[in-house]
């Protein structure tokens, strides 16, 4: 399955962000999110694959496209799970800010968690520290071990949080423990990512954000190593209704681990920036044609490609390759 659909997908997430270049900075979140799905739906109705998109852009009456639920895909012989992210950091892309992402990871048959568009309280670490810190410890027990993994003190790390009022008794723990901040306006995905990998900067990811963005980074961590833990945290008892349907555990206690978010053993995630980040850089656009960065992680192989493409709109555009 890697093999075959790897640059299929990979044309899915540099589509929705090339769409979504286009109207950075033009101050319209909502519009840059459209014309995203749009692009992500049209060309992923053209790969062969019989897609379930679990992961998506709401309920069927909430979005228009790309819903939980939706069927996707041109036939073939894979039977796929899909989590899509079109516009990942939304506003991110309305004031031309860093790091936003197109997203999406595809994973064999139930390969992926099939859940509600809702909060999630999230800790993300290195492959260091995997297996000593558990979400329902405190906040200094965790970055104590954290630390004594990493073989460095407390003060020497940095854990990325989501600046949000909800976050203010998380960021006193965090202060009162030691360990430094990096306080991001949106887009947790690119933080997750950055807190797995060595040389990064950022050593842990804490705090409630999306759950879609939860799975994907799972996706991630389960190509690239570390650890993710997760507790679901609904916003009504709407949400709460639907996750029942759709046969989840109600509690806010369960603690989600790294394979009960993204249990598949085929995972491929893939990423494409739309504007320059701390991973990837964004799209930019010449006479007649664009540039894409993007990574591809595959949990099977454990290959981690970083992919520049030069797409040509025009035939007659001149190109430059630096
Ligand atoms: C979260 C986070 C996302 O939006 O969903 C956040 O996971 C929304 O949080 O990465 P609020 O409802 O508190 O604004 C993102 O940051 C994407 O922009």
């Amino acid at each position: 399955m890697e093999k075959m659909l790897t640059l299929d997908i990979l044309r899915v997430t540099e589509a929705a962000a090339i769409a979504a270049a286009r109207l950075m900075g033009k101050g319209d979140r909502k519009d840059a999110d459209r014309a995203a799905v749009n692009a992500m739906r049209t060309t992923l109705n053209d790969i062969p694959i019989h897609g379930r998109v679990v992961i998506g852009e709401g309920e069927r009456d909430e979005a228009p496209m790309l819903f939980i639920g939706e069927e996707v895909g041109c036939g073939g012989d894979f039977e796929v799970d899909i989590a899509v992210d079109p516009l990942e950091g939304t506003n991110l892309c309305a004031t031309g800010s860093p790091n936003a992402l197109a997203v999406m990871a595809v994973a064999e048959k139930d390969g992926l968690l099939f859940c509600p568009d809702t909060y999630m309280d999230k800790l993300v670490v290195r492959p260091a520290a995997k297996g000593v810190v558990d979400i329902r410890a405190s906040v200094k027990e965790n970055l104590n071990n954290i630390a004594k993994a990493m073989g460095r003190d407390v003060d020497d790390l940095v854990v990325v949080i989501l600046d949000r009022p909800r976050h203010e008794q998380l960021v006193k723990d965090v202060r009162a423990a030691g360990a430094r901040i990096k306080l991001i306006s949106d887009g947790d995905i690119t933080p997750a990512i950055a807190a797995i990998v060595e040389g990064t900067g950022i050593h842990a990811l804490m705090g409630i954000g999306g759950a879609p963005e939860g799975v994907l980074s799972a996706a991630a961590v389960k190509c690239l190593g570390g650890e993710i833990q997760a507790r679901m945290r609904w916003r009504s008892d709407e949400e709460k209704k639907r996750a029942k349907e759709m046969g989840m555990d109600m509690s806010e206690d369960k603690v989600y681990t790294t394979d009960d978010l993204a249990p598949g053993e085929n995972i491929i995630f893939v990423a494409t920036g739309v504007t320059k980040g701390d991973i990837l850089n964004g799209v930019s656009f010449f006479g007649g044609g664009a540039r894409t960065h993007s990574l591809i992680l595959s949990s099977r192989t454990k290959q981690i490609r970083f992919v520049d493409t030069v797409h040509v709109l025009d035939r007659v555009a001149k190109i430059t390759l630096r």
